[in-house]
């Protein structure tokens, strides 16, 4: 069953999985798609007990999206990896790719559990996916039990009243950004995708099931809401030109790392520092005047150093080149902060 193939165990209703998925479907990796409840009992044996788990061919299973793109760029060099070959792109890339994962998370989940549709809607939703039959009675009956549990949750992404509007804000200014950008070209660094691309469509792509974002995405960001199902099967996509090494960003790029520079990375850093001192909680002043509060995560505290080192590990040409930009929008220092 299943052999030389990679088995990707993950749900519809996880962004994550969904990057996963798209990644595996453009850069052609012949892969098997589970049902949610294999992804979610896969995901308990793991040491981080989170979808989508990637099982290897020769039956290992690994997860965390970010490291497995990476180790399958390794596995699998050529003509339709992932990472710019302009280091300076290259860092780009991998900045909005944590961008994407680590804030665009906020207002995925909290468009999701916050309004009583959403919650209603979204909650017998997943609950199909787990069950995939048994009788209404029993979906309706896990919808519940996994409602509670996820509205409770909420406070994980730091998302209350007080906040609620920052985060919201976040989502329609990177819609707008897109929507502007795709009316010119599908990608961000030239003619094929990056790991950037497929972070902000895994968050995005639950956007075309949750009925608040949707509505708001469909109506006013019509050509950011189409480049997400665009993105979801790539494995058609021939072209391979990276954009010319050096030429000046498109303007989106430089829109993004403003939003990295004034929301992604503070956070980031307040959250380092709380892991840092041993506090329970992180605790981040939004540009709005509201404190964004959340447990403080010691996973988020390693992606702000994976982006120091590997900001550090560029070569001092790409830097002159980044520099002045990463200054402007406010990365610079969070970046190359002790
Ligand atoms: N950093 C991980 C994050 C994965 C993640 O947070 N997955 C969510 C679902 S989208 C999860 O499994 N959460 C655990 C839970 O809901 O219990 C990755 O990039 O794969």
């Amino acid at each position: 069953m299943n052999e030389g193939l990679y088995r990707l165990l993950g749900a519809l209703g996880s962004p994550y999985s969904l990057k996963m998925r798209a990644v595996l479907r453009y850069r052609r990796l012949p892969f098997t798609w589970s049902s949610a409840r294999e992804g979610l009992e896969a995901a308990q044996a793991m040491k981080a007990a989170v979808i989508p788990v990637l099982q290897y061919p020769d039956g290992t299973r690994r997860n965390d999206s970010t490291e497995l793109i990476r180790d399958l760029e390794e596995r699998h060099p050529g003509a339709r990896t992932l990472t710019p070959e302009d280091p300076a792109d290259a860092f780009l890339a991998l900045l909005i790719e944590d961008f994407a994962d680590e804030w665009l998370s906020k207002p995925m989940y909290h468009y999701r559990w916050t309004r009583e549709l959403d919650q209603r809607v979204m909650a017998r939703w997943l609950a199909w996916d787990y069950a995939l039959g048994g009788g209404a009675d029993t979906i309706a009956a896990i919808a519940d039990g996994f409602r509670t549990r996820q509205v409770s949750r909420l406070r994980v992404v730091g998302s209350d009243e007080t906040t609620s509007s920052a985060i919201e804000a976040s989502a329609i200014r990177v819609l707008d950004i897109l929507d502007r950008h795709v009316v010119e070209r599908p990608f961000l660094f030239g003619d094929r995708p990056s790991v950037a691309e497929f972070a902000l469509f895994g968050q995005m792509s639950q956007f075309q099931f949750d009925p608040t974002p949707n509505a708001l995405a469909r109506e006013r960001f019509p050509y950011a809401y189409r480049w997400i199902s665009f993105i979801d099967d790539l494995s058609g996509w021939e072209r391979t030109a990276w954009r010319v090494s050096g030429s000046a960003p498109y303007p989106a790029i430089t829109e993004l790392l403003d939003e990295i520079g004034r929301l992604h990375l503070p956070f980031l850093m307040a959250n380092a520092a709380a892991v840092a001192a041993g506090e329970r909680e992180a605790e981040f002043r939004l540009p709005d005047g509201a404190v964004l509060r959340q447990p403080a995560a010691r996973y988020q505290a390693k992606c702000l150093a994976v982006l120091q080192a590997r900001f550090a590990a560029l070569p001092p040409e790409a830097v002159a080149r980044l520099a002045p930009m990463l200054e402007s929008a406010g990365v610079l220092a969070p970046l190359t902060c002790p």
